[in-house]
């Protein structure tokens, strides 16, 4: 191959086209403007943002609904700061993000330079690994590594700090002599036979297994192996938050959601059950309660590709290090077929008879509650190909509790950080990953006004996401925190906003809003039919509860009920 001369800048755009890149979010500055203007040269998109944490998520968002790397753009100082919060919540959930910013020149650096920040330094703790640049010569090769490692065993993010004069000096460009060199990312080694026997073994004897469903099923694409597994030996599926879509809601098996505010039946089967069987997810506080009393009578099997997640908070029986589909394929073979429903059939026995939501049920009185008007999404949109992203709050919970996923991807939410102000750009970025999806951002009041400055960037872009703003007048997560454990003391939650429909309207954005429940399925059409983004200003209840709740650090049995329970069944 011909060496071209080039710059550290073209290199750079180069290399991402290389590595099949097509969109970019970002924002410039002074430090990122060589690369900046080489960009007119290359074939990507870039997708203007208002700030560089909505760059971030928007990333972020398009890594999750398409399961390729999102790449965002900033400049330093200022610029490279504010993408802390969307890298760091991209760390959390396993997402595959790299971020490029600009630094001041090489030699500059360490005088505190204008808007030099040692954004490497800070973000050392939330990224998988990050990078200095300062000649173009490493370009190239850092591009090529950063890819590997944010996909690479468990994904996450990947910063490239590049400073200004690498991005203006030139060299030759040599695609081949930059191939990554294999580091720390080494796949785990092949696991033992004897695990597999031994795995298999406690799956076959087991008399009440729970499958634990995690997000790792997702980005291990493994949901037919998962399917495969269940309904051979009859067991029954939870799914944590990020799980949901992992195994299809619809499926006779499915259980919902486990955890704080999972359903009543799912975590009184996991403490009943005598075998839990973790595939991929972490056992993360909000869906273990107290450990000590965290399915007290169960073995543990826990299938995860990040050895250090095994024995971290539960400790196992068995641990199985690996990509999840793999491992499933090769447990498969051992795994007896099992047809006794007296399990499954307990666990509806605890279903029917406990006091489930039932959200038809819930009083007309006149208020609009936020289960209705998520549940009628749901119903709306059900069969299209759909993708729901959650900002953070009461309004996520309920998202988990009453819209019912069948499809891995079709709902991206931020459940480590819990970041607030995600789903606005995160949906934005989804949308730029499949065009061709329905995009719904359902948000609370508060997290909206975090991030609605993006919603310009809807519109510059033509991007038709459709926001849904669960508008309770409260911080309501918080709120429901300072009811349940603060004596009502409502400090600092009570939270006005603007006119939504008129700030909608002020962008050149469709709007509405709605505060009875016949309005909610109109509005829904409405802004489904209509060609461009849509603001629905859904005024609910302002005092309304996410049950049940575990609380904090309690036993996963000891759940906060709704109150004189009307007859209750699962939605639909
Ligand atoms: C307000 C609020 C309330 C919440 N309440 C709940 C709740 O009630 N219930 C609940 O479940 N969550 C809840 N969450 C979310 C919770 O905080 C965690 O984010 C969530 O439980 C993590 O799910 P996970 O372990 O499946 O996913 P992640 O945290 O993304 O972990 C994924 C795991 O999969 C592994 N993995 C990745 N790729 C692979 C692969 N290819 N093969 C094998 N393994 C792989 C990773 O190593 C990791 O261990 C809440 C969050 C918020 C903000
Ligand atoms: C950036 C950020 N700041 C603070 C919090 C703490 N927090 C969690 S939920 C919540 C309230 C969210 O209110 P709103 O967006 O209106 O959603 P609701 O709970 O009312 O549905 C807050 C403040 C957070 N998760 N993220
Ligand atoms: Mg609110």
């Amino acid at each position: 191959m011909t060496m071209k001369k080039m710059t550290g800048a073209q290199i750079l755009w180069e290399s991402l086209v290389r590595e099949g890149v097509t969109e970019v979010f970002g924002y410039p500055g002074g430090a990122i403007l060589p690369a900046y203007d080489a960009l007119l040269d290359f074939p990507i998109r870039h997708t203007l943002v208002r700030h560089e944490q909505g760059a971030t998520h928007m990333a972020d968002g398009y890594a999750r609904a398409s399961g390729r790397v999102g790449v965002a753009i900033a400049t330093s100082g200022p610029g490279a700061t504010n993408m802390v919060t969307g890298i760091a919540t991209a760390m959390m959930d396993s997402s595959p993000i790299v971020c490029i910013t600009g630094q001041v020149g090489s030699r500059l650096i360490g005088s505190d330079a204008f808007q030099e920040i040692d954004i490497t330094g800070i973000t050392l703790p939330v990224t998988k690994h990050n990078y200095l640049v300062t000649r173009p010569e490493d370009v190239a090769r850092t591009v090529r590594e950063a890819f590997v490692i944010a996909t690479a065993g468990r994904p996450g993010p990947v910063l490239i700090d590049i400073t200004k004069d690498a991005q203006q000096a030139s060299c030759l460009f040599d695609w081949d002599a930059s191939a990554p060199v294999a580091r720390g990312w080494k796949h785990a080694g092949a696991i033992a036979q004897d695990r597999l026997a031994q795995a298999a073994a406690l799956i076959n004897g087991a008399d009440r297994p729970v499958i634990l469903a995690g997000h790792g099923v997702v980005i291990s694409g493994a949901m037919d192996a998962l399917t495969c597994l269940a309904e051979r030996a009859h067991i029954p599926v939870a799914v944590t938050l990020l799980g949901i879509g992992g195994f299809p809601a619809s499926h006779p098996l499915s259980l919902g959601m486990m955890g704080m505010h999972g359903e009543a039946w799912v975590n009184t089967a996991i403490q009943e059950a005598d075998l839990l069987i973790a595939c991929g997810m972490r056992f993360d506080d909000r869906v273990t309660g107290n450990l000590k009393t965290y399915a007290p009578h169960a073995r543990k099997i826990h299938i995860d590709i990040d050895a250090a997640e095994i024995n971290k908070n539960v400790p196992v029986d068995v641990g199985l290090v690996g990509d999840l589909r793999d491992v499933l394929e090769r447990l498969m073979p051992g795994v007896a077929t099992n047809e006794s429903t007296g399990w499954t059939d307990r666990i509806a026995g605890v279903r029917g008879d406990s006091a489930v939501r039932d959200i038809q049920l819930l009083p007309d009185d006149g208020h609009l509650y936020a289960a209705h008007v998520i549940n009628d999404l749901w119903r709306a949109t059900r069969g299209a190909e759909t993708i729901v992203v959650t900002d953070v709050g009461q309004h996520q919970m309920w998202e988990a509790q009453y819209y019912h996923h069948d499809a891995p991807r079709s709902l991206i939410t931020s459940g480590g950080l819990g970041t607030m102000g995600f789903a606005v750009p995160a949906a934005i970025g989804a949308k730029r990953a499949r065009p061709e999806a329905e995009v719904w951002a359902i948000v609370g009041d508060g997290g909206f006004q975090m991030t609605m400055c993006e919603l310009a960037t809807a519109v510059q872009e033509q991007l038709a996401i459709k926001v849904a703003i669960i508008n309770n007048g409260f911080l309501g997560m918080v709120r429901q925190w300072q009811e349940f454990f603060y004596e009502r003391r409502y400090a600092a939650t009570p939270l006005s906003g603007p006119d939504f429909v008129k700030l909608a309207e002020s962008f050149g954005i469709h709007a509405a809003a709605v505060s009875a429940r016949s309005g909610v399925l109109p509005a829904i059409e409405d802004a489904r039919a209509h060609d461009g983004p849509v603001v629905l200003d859904f005024r609910v209840e302002q005092e309304d509860t996410v049950y049940p709740m575990v609380p904090a650090g309690a036993d996963l049995q000891a759940m906060i009920r709704r109150p004189n329970p009307i007859v209750e069944t699962a939605a639909d």
